[in-house]
C-alpha cells in the first residue's frame, strides 16, 4: 500500500496494493497526461469552455469537453470551473467533482506494465461544500482524499493542498480517474475540487516508507525514471534467508539517496547463511553518490545470526553474508564481566551498610 509523509504512515507495495502518499515535491518532470494530450491537459486548461455567465460549465457523464477527459457517474457529472469566479491552482481551469450529485472525470495515459509511477494533483472546497473523494490508477484502487475547506465560502480564494500517491500500472494503458464522494447540495453543490493533475515516471518518495510487496511478501518496484529519497524516507527490504531472495528496487534512472535516508531489513526465516551469500536489494541506473544513513559503502554489521556487508556497486546495491554474526571479542567481554563483578560488589556493600 502506501506511504503517507503527514498521515497514516502505511506502505507502498510495488505488487499488491500500491501508492505512496507523499506530498508536494513539486520537481517538474514530464506530465505523462500533457506528453499524451497536450501541455496543460493534466490542469484542465484545454477544451472547448463556454461560460455560463457564472464561471463554470456543468458537463454531463460522457461528455469529452475537456481535452484528454472524460466526464462520468455516479450522478450527474461535474462542473468545468473558471476563474476569477472560482480560484484554480495553476492556469484559469480547475474542476468541481460534484455538479449536483457526484460525479467523476478519468483520462487514459500509456503506461508500462509493472512499471511504478507518482500520480499528484492538487484539491480544495469550500465549507459549503464537501471535502471527500476518491483517486484510482493502476494497483491504487479508491484510494480517499479530503480537501482541505476554504471558509467563507470563498470560492475565488479556495487553498489547494497537494496530494500524491504511487501507483504500478496493470497494462500499457491506465485509466487515473477522481471521483467525488460527496453527492448533494450542502447547501452549495460543490464537492472536492482537483486541479494540476501529473503522473509521472520520476517519482520522489517525501517521507514515509517504500516496502515493495508489502511488509514481509518478498516484492519488486521497478521505477522507469529517477527515483528521490526525501525527509527520512525509508526503504524496508525484506530479506527471505531459506528462500535465499529479497525485495527489489529497481531504478531505471538515478537513485537519489541525499544525506538522511533510510534503510531497514527484515528478516524472514532468520538462519546462518554460508559466507558469501548476496541479496542485490537495489538496482539503478545510476546514483547520486550517497548512502542509506549509517549504512557507508563497505559498512560490516550484525544483523539477526548473521555479518552482513552492504556494497553500493556501479549497478546496485548489494547485501553479502559474511559468516555467524561476531560475538563480543574477548578484550571486551573481560571488561563486561570486570563491570558485572564491580555491580556486584557494590551491591554487596550497599547490603552491608
Ligand atoms: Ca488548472
Ligand atoms: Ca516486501
Amino acid at each position: 500500500m502506501l506511504t503517507v509523509s503527514k498521515f497514516n504512515r502505511k506502505y507502498i507495495s510495488g505488487i499488491v496494493l500500491s501508492a505512496a502518499c507523499v506530498l508536494a515535491s513539486s520537481n517538474v518532470v514530464a506530465n505523462i497526461i500533457d506528453t499524451t494530450y497536450g501541455v496543460g491537459a493534466g490542469s484542465f486548461e484545454l477544451g472547448a469552455f463556454v461560460n455560463n455567465g457564472f464561471d463554470y460549465m456543468g458537463l454531463a457523464p460522457g461528455a469529452t469537453t475537456i481535452a484528454g477527459w472524460s466526464v462520468g457517474g455516479p450522478g450527474s457529472g461535474v462542473d468545468w470551473l473558471k476563474t476569477p469566479s472560482f480560484g484554480a491552482q495553476s492556469g484559469s481551469h480547475s474542476v468541481d467533482l460534484t455538479n449536483t450529485t457526484a460525479g467523476s472525470v478519468s483520462t487514459e495515459i500509456p503506461t508500462t506494465l509493472g512499471q511504478t509511477y507518482q500520480l499528484s494533483f492538487y484539491t480544495a472546497t469550500v465549507s459549503t461544500g464537501a471535502p471527500l473523494g476518491t483517486v484510482s490508477a493502476g494497483s491504487l484502487v479508491s484510494q480517499t482524499f479530503s480537501a482541505p475547506i476554504t471558509p467563507g465560502p470563498d470560492f475565488a480564494s479556495q487553498a489547494f493542498a497537494p496530494f500524491s500517491f504511487l501507483f504500478t500500472a496493470n497494462g500499457s494503458k491506465t485509466t487515473v480517474s477522481f471521483t467525488s464522494a460527496s453527492g448533494g447540495c450542502l447547501p452549495d453543490c460543490y464537492g472536492p475540487v482537483i486541479d494540476s493533475v501529473s503522473v509521472d515516471s520520476t517519482v520522489a518518495v517525501d517521507g514515509g516508507i517504500i516496502a515493495p510487496g508489502g511488509v514481509d511478501p518478498i516484492g519488486k518496484i521497478t521505477i522507469g525514471g529517477d527515483l528521490t529519497f526525501k525527509k527520512g524516507a525509508k526503504y524496508l527490504a525484506d530479506l527471505d534467508l531459506a528462500g535465499l531472495k529479497s525485495d527489489y528496487l529497481g531504478v531505471d534512472g538515478t537513485l537519489n539517496l541525499g544525506t538522511d535516508s533510510l534503510l531497514d531489513l527484515n528478516l524472514i526465516n532468520d538462519l546462518l547463511l554460508d559466507a558469501g551469500k548476496e541479496f542485490q536489494i537495489v538496482g539503478y541506473g545510476g546514483s547520486d553518490g550517497n548512502y542509506f544513513k549509517g549504512f557507508a559503502d563497505g559498512y560490516r554489521f550484525n544483523r539477526g545470526r548473521n555479518r552482513w556487508e552492504i556494497d553500493y556497486r556501479p549497478g546496485g546495491i548489494y547485501l553479502t553474508s559474511l559468516g555467524a554474526a561476531a560475538v563480543p571479542e574477548p578484550s571486551s567481554l573481560a571488561l563486561m564481566l570486570l563491570a558485572a563483578a564491580l555491580l556486584g560488589a557494590r551491591r554487596r556493600s550497599q547490603g552491608e551498610s
